[in-house]
């Protein structure tokens, strides 16, 4: 039996072979032709899975075929080490997040090893060793530096389970992506990076992205929402305020018979008259206690309550009233929606129910008398639009929309549903956010030389709601940079998708001591030419690499638009699906 395989003696023989040799080493220079083989690498959460292995062995398999074919391959492997499953797995096994992530890399490293992929072990990064980290928060600084990264108070994503906010790229249809428990809004002063700025070259740069699925393009596509609208604005009756909305429907704006506030809107109090206060109050309490979910559903009926003023329609001088009902987000445009119930269903359904009125002003090309038992909300010529009248309405979105430019009541609005990345977290298992504040002199940056911000070890992981980083004796009190004086360490820490959004970066120059990376590595190995992962990132990890990748080209550290030329989404293996 002298041809049998035996992989216990055959594989041990050659990994043996190959790491003495170094065969998988990548040299900076070669005369091949580069070529980056990249998996999205691993949060280490105690062994591989059968999905790891997958996904691995498909970037394998190509990083060899390469390699055959004459590439100067780059094909490396590190771990997602930060973030909130190995804190949470460390607390329930009562260990030291650090300890526990330790031995899940020793342990994940032995079998990816026994698997025999081709990596280059000598390009590892960590994301939660001080050498990684701390290039993480030199990057927070050149973005706060930018204005690209800034705290704000706002409305904000709660998971009560997970102790922490999350960003809304963290929120599956109203659920924590984490643990699924049911995510609450809360008003907290968060850091947030604005990636908002980037709406737009997000969106038009998927067309360069000729390598990557029509599946995820489509997803981040729709993830960033372009709508192109109107702000037009209305003035109250009562008082000299004026409440602006956003629409995408200009063209209907002789058919408004009522306007919208969201039960948050921050003029509601001064909308609302003395008779409708304790109604008004009652119906606000109760909107707190629902999520976005609930809010948005289309089959849950839609309730309101009239606030008692009314505004003017500039177009028409028509009186018409102003309701609250929590079908209108206060995140969403202004937070103020003018109804239409002839041509948008919403509206329709709600108008229904509290025998509010209904003007045709878009004529079904077909059915001319259609309108009574539904919204038409398909394109027609308008009616009872006066110097409309007639007009296609996509061509009235326009002139009308110029008239209320030229009468100073509107403008030409481009909206996104993209919201800035919300990065900071309660937790302790991050890298932490390198400011300190000052009672004199306010948020101050730490300074570059005095990075990394070490993650104190003196702390009580026990605690209950709050970070255990705020259990340290030695970490939270702190010198300001600027005056001297007594100042306060920032105790949040970074979204791991801070962490994982240059990663790919890292390994062009891991071992980089003085910079992130060198630009001209990262010019050489860039961008990613083969990039496999779970189709689980489409709109969190991809999207803010790209967004990430954008903000360092125009900071000047690398010269590239894109981080990954070809991407495969191979599909996540599952328990039970
Ligand atoms: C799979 C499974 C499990 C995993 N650290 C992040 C991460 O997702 C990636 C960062 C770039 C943000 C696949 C998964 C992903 C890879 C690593 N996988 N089936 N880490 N049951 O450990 O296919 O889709 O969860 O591409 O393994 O997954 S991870
Ligand atoms: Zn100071």
């Amino acid at each position: 039996m002298k041809e049998a395989y035996f992989p216990q003696e055959i594989e041990k023989k050659w990994q043996k072979i190959w790491e003495e040799k170094g065969v998988f080493r990548t040299p900076d220079t070669s005369d091949k032709p580069k070529y980056y083989a990249l998996s999205m690498f691993p949060y280490p959460s105690g062994k591989l899975h059968m999905g790891h292995v997958r996904n691995y062995t498909i970037t394998d398999v190509i990083a060899r075929f390469k390699k055959m074919n004459g590439y100067n391959v780059l094909h490396p492997m590190g771990w997602d080490s930060f973030g909130l499953p190995a804190e949470n797995a460390a607390m329930k096994h009562g260990a030291n997040p650090e300890t526990w992530t330790d031995e899940n890399i020793a342990y994940m490293t032995k079998q990816l090893k026994m698997l025999g992929l081709s990596y280059d072990w000598d390009r590892e990064v960590t994301t939660c060793k001080p050498d990684y980290y701390k290039w993480t928060q030199w990057l927070f600084l050149q973005l706060y530096k930018k204005g690209l990264a800034y705290k704000k108070e706002a409305a904000v994503n709660w998971c009560e389970e997970c102790g922490t906010v999350l960003a809304n790229e963290q929120v599956i249809e109203g659920k924590c992506w984490r643990c699924d428990h049911v995510v609450e809004k809360k008003y907290l002063s968060q850091w947030f990076l604005k990636i908002t700025d980037y709406a737009e070259v997000l969106l038009e740069d998927l067309d360069k992205l000729t390598g990557w699925g029509e599946n995820v393009k489509t997803m981040q596509a729709n993830w960033i929402g372009k709508s192109q609208g109107a702000i037009l604005k209305f003035k109250v009756v009562e008082n000299d305020l004026e409440v602006p909305v956003y629409t995408t429907r200009p063209d209907t704006v002789h058919g408004i018979t009522y306007l919208v506030v969201a039960p948050e809107y921050k003029d509601i109090e001064k909308l609302t008259t003395p008779e409708n206060k304790k109604a008004v109050v009652a119906y606000r309490a109760n909107a707190r206690k629902m999520t976005e979910i609930e809010r948005l559903s289309t089959d849950r009926i839609k309730t309101g309550v009239p606030l008692g003023t009314h505004c003017i329609n500039p177009f028409t001088g028509e009186k018409f009233p102003l309701w609250t009902a929590d079908y209108a987000l206060v995140e969403y445009g202004t937070g103020a929606v003018m109804a239409v119930p002839a041509h948008d269903t919403r509206d329709f359904d709600f108008a229904k129910k509290y025998n509010l009125p209904l003007k045709v002003v878009i004529q079904n090309p077909e059915n001319p008398s259609d309108c009574r038992n539904d919204a038409y909300t398909e394109p027609g010529v308008l009616v009872n639009s006066n110097e409309f009248d007639g007009m296609s309405n996509e061509e009235a979105k326009k002139a009308i929309t110029q008239k209320a430019v030229d009468g100073g009541f509107g403008e030409f609005k481009t909206q996104y549903r993209l919201r800035d990345w919300l990065v900071s977290r309660q937790r302790y298992w991050g890298a932490p956010i390198p400011v300190v504040y000052c009672d004199k002199c306010g948020i101050q940056p730490v300074p570059e030389d005095q990075l990394p911000v070490l993650l104190p070890k003196d702390v009580d992981f026990s605690v209950v709601g709050k970070s255990p980083i705020t259990t340290s004796k030695t970490f939270v009190n702190t010198t300001c940079p600027c005056c001297g004086g007594p100042a306060r360490r920032e105790t949040d820490t970074m979204d791991t998708f801070v962490c994982s959004s240059w990663y790919y970066l890292r390994y062009s120059d891991a071992k980089n001591d003085k910079m992130p990376f060198a630009k001209d590595k990262v010019n050489k190995w860039l961008p990613v030419d083969q990039y496999v992962g779970g189709i689980e990132h489409a709109i969190l990890h991809l999207l803010y690499s790209r967004f990430f990748t954008k903000a360092l080209r125009d900071m000047g550290l690398l010269d590239f638009d894109e981080p990954f030329k070809n991407l495969l989404t191979q599909g996540m293996v599952l328990k039970d699906g």
